[in-house]
């Protein structure tokens, strides 16, 4: 029971009590005054029946109250749920991404690694590409430079007129070329070492100069006074076995040692130099740097200044 039904109650029992008083006050003055009517019953039951009525709809408000929070209690408990379950869904999907990206991650760390490893391997190629680059473009940049000491070396001879034995004009091998017999000869004042002065004439198609005779012997020494040349003569292959460069047999020419040579000094001496002071011959450590000659025997004059 409530505080309100309680009231209700209470004041309809305080009612009932003034009235019953009043009754018998009615009573006790219609005694003395004689006729007046007793407090009905119909009026007490007419009371009760609002009180209960009274009782009936506070009970009914109370009761239709609780069944609305109930329903809403179930509401909530409802849409709580479904937040759940949401929930749960979001959670599963976030999951699988996690579970997908993980993967993705995998493959894009293979696949890393497989192109860092072509990376390494491509680099390595170009690395040796660039080296092989480097080298022959070293080997062609030497020989560009050998040729321009040629040229170099031929026009100090030629403007100076250093060698005092320059071709001229009227020469049949050219202006920088000297002529005996069928030979056209080159000397050539920049110091190189034997296989240097080799690969120099080389350049003109022409071999260090192979000496088949006295006149030629003293054909090339006139022409300079106190120098060595490196000319077409060594052992290099077999220590005491001498060759010419251009094949000639070596037991068929004439040879001009200096006295005591060659000597094979510190088993270190394989080229042979003419000294043009003395017109004899020495062998030399091949890596010794003397001028040289370049001799030419087939190539015809046009060919020669063509290089
Ligand atoms: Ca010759
Ligand atoms: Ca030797
Ligand atoms: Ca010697």
């Amino acid at each position: 029971m409530t505080k309100e039904s309680f009231s209700i109650l209470h004041h309809g029992a305080d009612e009932y009590s003034r009235n019953n008083s009043r009754e018998k006050g009615s009573r006790a003055d219609g005694n003395v005054a004689g006729n007046k009517p007793p407090f009905s019953s119909n009026r007490r039951c007419w009371f009760l029946t609002i009180f209960v009525l009274l009782l009936f709809i506070v009970s009914l408000a109370l009761l239709i109250i609780s069944f609305q929070n109930i329903f809403r209690m179930k509401r909530e408990q409802k849409r709580l749920n479904e937040k759940v379950i949401k929930y749960n869904l979001l959670v599963k999907k976030l999951q699988d991404a996690i579970e997908k990206d993980r993967g993705n991650v995998y493959g894009k760390l293979s696949d890393f690694e497989s192109n860092m490893a072509d990376l390494i391997k491509n680099s390595s190629h170009f690395k040796n590409s660039t080296q092989m680059t480097v080298e022959q473009s070293q080997k062609e940049i030497a020989d560009l430079l050998m040729k321009s000491i040629g040229a170099w070396t031929a026009l100090q001879s030629t403007c100076a007129n250093t060698t005092g034995s320059s071709g001229s004009s009227d020469s049949p091998c050219g202006a920088k070329w000297l002529a005996l017999n069928d030979s056209c000869y080159y000397f050539v004042l920049k110091p190189m070492d034997w296989f240097s002065s080799k690969k120099f004439c080389a350049n003109y198609k022409a071999t260090l100069v192979v000496i088949n005779s006295e006149e030629e012997q003293e054909f090339i020494t006139e022409q300079h006074n106190s120098k060595l040349f490196w000319i077409g003569l060594s052992d290099t292959e077999e220590e005491g076995n001498y060759k010419w460069e251009d094949g000639t047999n070596f037991t068929t020419t004439t040879t001009f040692w200096r006295t005591g040579q060659p000597d094979d000094y510190n088993d270190n001496e394989d080229c042979i130099a003419l000294d043009t002071e003395k017109g004899t011959w020495n062998d030399a450590p091949c890596n010794d740097k003397y001028f040289f000659i370049c001799e030419n025997t087939t190539l015809l004059l046009d060919d020669i200044n063509m290089q």
